[in-house]
């Protein structure tokens, strides 16, 4: 097999959805002189591809109204987060932009200097700085940056076929956001990730006689009751547990779940590979493995076994500094359930050994014999996947071009693998010119300096530095477009928009999602539309096969070619169930080829891992000591900064940097939060509610101190994501976003051998109160952003 393979293609195919089952009413329909659509949203505002159902009510004047859960989708059943139920304050909020605006370069981070302009003359400043820039430098001077999985950021559209650049780039260090786990499942078990089987995708759910109740769910740096992370429907935890499936948490804070579970290893942030390894020694010592999957379908499992006997579970206790006979009980626990299943999150990926954490993860999945199983991990197969990440390459940039990637010599195992650029060495590229300049840039649903970036100042310079031209596509004003941009494209919120969307992003989909518009706020275009818009514009030639933007939609994002018909069929539709199989390996569903076994060079999982040997990294598992951990081996750093710092836990009131300018989500949370433990607080002298200093060698933050035994002594943990758009947006001050950066604190350039991780959860730091207090007035909050439009 040659690396290129391991990239999955396909799309979820819409002819083999159960019968598009509608549930429920049809997608319109009137209600007491309302007229009620119901919808599967994305974003914006943000959200990763869940889908929950949504009912948007419209009135007679075409005004959103009132916005409700639908009790028909066959997941949320009504339940809605925060962010969706005002949805109406963010589709209406003041602070909204719905006309294209420009700006001269001269004056960027002057927030009076935007004029508006119209579509037309937006898209001609486009074009003609594109092509003075590409004559200049060469398309592959263009970046394209993006964020978390919005459907801006998640396309290639934007970046390889409207402008033609192999330089598309994810902003955070390491790429630590759920491509590390893709990557090493797709290079361990030929797939990408396996989620938790919640009986989402079968039409009797819970009852439906394929499934098999999960005995028990090891919830590994994940929180899915506040994020829905990555696709996945935090609802599903609460109902399993209601039915009787039990929790073994893996987290160094306490929330609602760990409260609840039998077992919670509150272990020291930033060191789960050392965990893991140690409950894979204790499940193969104590032969707790299922022999039957390991001698068909695994290689290398002696290999793994030498390996993971190095790290005993009397050692791991003593790096994770838990009781040593949790991590007994919670092996034994997870290995003797059936089935059981890990669900794995953002922690996983935020610290130099994420590959190696995600190694372990998959190989006690896989040892235990839980791989797509019914309520265990449930994988993508061979037909599904993504079509997103590749779209367009091969047509729209040339191979000499594609090899002029930032990375992709130096980091294959990632540049290949998610066709990016390696976000560190990108920076380093925007400081240098080397190997050559970067001199045009667009944000495609990122808010890079305000959250995404780490060093944020460095890469705020950096920027600026470089970029001649530089374009924000947005629904509101951000630190980072303030900053950096000469041009402002509007999008439309869900809540005027059609499309689709796929849980999970499409591979190991469960049901599908379809947008419908119920308002219009001036005709604005979706991403998808943009970019069709813009890149006929510039690239008629490119664009031409498709009519017009669904089209485009139908092939990129559901494989259709028959134009027309599957669309119209499906658009009537609101949400329908993915069919799945399950034990796929063993049906030859795996393989492109149709053989039995997985899609792997060997057919087996590969605990020995012949493509981690393949790129060069050590083809077993092994732990790395966080690099700035305050521990007895790292002195200085222990005397000077004594705290473990983990950071962006989320709360369901804000999407990353969004929402700040919703009243109601503000109130929820008004200021930057930092968790301290009450004995930690006390030797400081800080009280609950005061402000606080936090500090490292890498910078500063001012936050306000919550105190609370959610941490323990020795770990604080920062929101991140904190910008005050109440505030001048003015440079220096950018909305406040540099004072209250967490991201200040963390840095570029700590990935492990691959390029992927970021110690972002897993940092030191010290603290101490300060006299000054920067509380949020909300009184002004709810006047500058209160009254709608
Ligand atoms: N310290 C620390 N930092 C972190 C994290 C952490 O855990 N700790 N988490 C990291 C992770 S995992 C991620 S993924 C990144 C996320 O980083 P980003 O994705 O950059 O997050 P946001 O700050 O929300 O910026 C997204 C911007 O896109 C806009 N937007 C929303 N929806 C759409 C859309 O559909 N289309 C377009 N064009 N724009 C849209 C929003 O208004 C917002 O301005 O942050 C990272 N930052
Ligand atoms: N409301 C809301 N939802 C979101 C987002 C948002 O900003 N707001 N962001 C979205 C994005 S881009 C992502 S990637 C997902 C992330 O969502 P998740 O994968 O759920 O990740 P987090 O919420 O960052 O952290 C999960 C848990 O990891 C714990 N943790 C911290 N450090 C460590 C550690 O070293 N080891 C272990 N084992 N656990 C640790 C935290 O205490 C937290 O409880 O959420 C998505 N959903
Ligand atoms: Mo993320």
């Amino acid at each position: 097999m040659e690396l290129s393979d391991y990239k999955t293609a396909p799309v979820v195919k819409l002819d083999s959805l159960s019968d598009v089952n509608d549930i429920g009413k049809p997608w319109r329909y009137e209600d007491d002189n309302m007229t009620v659509t119901r919808t599967c949203p994305w974003s914006p505002p943000g959200c990763h591809p869940v889908g929950c159902g949504l009912k948007l009510y419209v009135d007679e004047n075409g005004k959103l109204v009132n916005v409700e859960g639908d009790e028909n989708h066959p997941v949320t059943q009504g339940r809605l987060c925060p962010r969706c139920i005002t949805l109406k304050d963010y589709v209406y909020s003041p602070a909204r932009i719905i006309k294209p605006m420009k700006r001269d370069r001269a004056d960027r981070g002057k927030e009076d200097a935007w004029v508006e302009c119209s579509w037309d003359e937006a898209f001609a400043i486009v074009k003609e700085n594109y092509e003075r820039i590409c004559e200049q430098y060469g398309p592959e001077s263009i970046i394209g940056m993006s964020g978390t999985g919005r459907e801006g950021g998640t396309m290639s559209l934007y970046p390889t076929m409207v402008f033609g650049t192999p330089n598309y780039c994810y902003m955070q260090s390491g790429y630590a956001c759920y491509t590390p786990r893709l990557a090493a499942a797709a290079y361990i078990t030929g797939t990408t990730y396996s989620e938790w089987d919640y009986s989402g995708a079968l039409p009797g759910r819970w009852d439906d006689e394929r499934y098999e109740l999960t005995e028990v769910i090891v919830m590994w740096g994940k929180a899915p009751l506040e994020s829905n992370p990555d696709g996945f429907f935090g609802h599903a935890v609460v109902d399993a547990m209601r039915r009787g499936t039990r929790l073994i948490q893996i987290d160094p804070r306490i929330n609602w779940l760990s409260a609840r579970a039998d077992i919670h290893l509150q272990l020291r942030a930033g060191t789960d590979t050392a965990l893991a390894m140690a409950m894979l020694d204790v499940i193969i010592k104590e032969d707790l493995y299922d022999h039957d999957f390991v001698e068909y379908w695994c290689y290398g499992f002696n290999e793994l076994a030498e390996r993971v006997a190095t790290m005993p579970a009397e050692k791991a206790a003593e790096i994770c500094q838990v009781p040593v006979e949790k991590i007994y009980a919670a092996a034994r626990m997870y290995a003797k359930a059936k089935p059981a299943a890990i669900m794995w999150g953002l922690a996983v990926d935020q610290k130099t050994d994420g590959m190696q954490n995600s190694q372990c993860i998959i190989a006690l999945q896989a040892i235990t014999g839980n791989l797509d199983r019914p309520g265990g991990q449930l994988m993508p197969g061979s037909d599904s996947g993504h079509n997103e990440l590749g779209f367009g390459y091969k047509e729209c940039i040339p191979d000499e071009v594609f090899q002029k990637m930032i990375g992709l010599d130096q980091y294959p195992a990632y540049c290949n693998m998610i066709l990016n650029s390696q976000v560190d060495l990108m920076l380093e590229c925007l400081e240098t010119d080397k190997p050559y300049p970067i001199r045009m840039g667009f944000y495609m649903g990122d808010n890079a300096l305000s959250n995404c970036a780490m060093e944020p100042k460095r890469w705020h310079d950096a920027l600026i530095r470089a970029l001649e031209f530089c374009i924000g596509i947005d629904t509101f004003m951000n630190a980072s477009i303030q900053a950096t941009c000469d041009l402002f494209l509007p999008i439309a919120t869900v809540a005027e928009r059609e499309g689709t969307v796929f849980t999970h992003y499409a591979p190991c989909t469960v049901t599908a999602g379809f947008m419908h518009k119920a308002v219009d706020c001036g005709n604005l275009p979706s991403d998808m539309e943009l970019a069709y818009r813009l890149g006929k514009y510039l690239h008629p030639e490119r664009f031409s096969k498709w009519a017009n933007e669904h089209e485009l939609v139908e092939a990129f994002r559901l494989g259709v070619e028959d134009h027309g018909e599957t669309f119209d069929r499906v658009s009537q539709c609101v949400v329908a169930q993915v069919p799945i199989e399950y034990y796929k390996y063993e049906k030859g569903l795996m393989r492109p080829d149709g053989q039995p076994g997985f899609a792997t060079p060997t057919g087996r999982v590969e605990l020995w891992s012949t493509a981690y040997n393949q790129f060069g990294d050590d083809p077993l598992p092994y732990y790395i000591e966080p690099e700035f951990s305050p521990i007895d081996e790292h002195p200085e750093i222990k005397e000077e900064y004594p705290l473990v710092l983990t950071t962006g836990a989320r709360v369901t009131a804000f999407f990353h940097s969004e929402g700040r300018q919703i009243p109601y989500l503000r109130e929820l949370n008004p200021d930057p939060l930092l968790e301290i433990n009450p004995v930690t607080a006390q030797e400081r002298n800080i009280a609950d509610g005061q402000w606080v200093r936090v500090w490292n060698m890498f910078g500063e933050a001012l936050m306000k101190a919550k105190v609370t035994e959610a941490v323990d002594e020795k770990t604080v943990h920062g929101q991140h994501g904190w910008w005050f758009p109440e505030e001048s947006g003015d440079e220096p001050n950018l909305y406040g976003t540099f004072r209250s950066q967490i991201n200040n604190l963390c840095p570029n350039g700590h990935m492990g051998k691959l390029g992927f991780g970021a110690p972002n959860k897993c940092m030191c730091c010290n603290v101490e109160p300060i006299a000054e207090s920067y509380d949020t007035d909300m009184n002004l909050i709810w006047e500058k952003f209160g009254k709608l439009v």
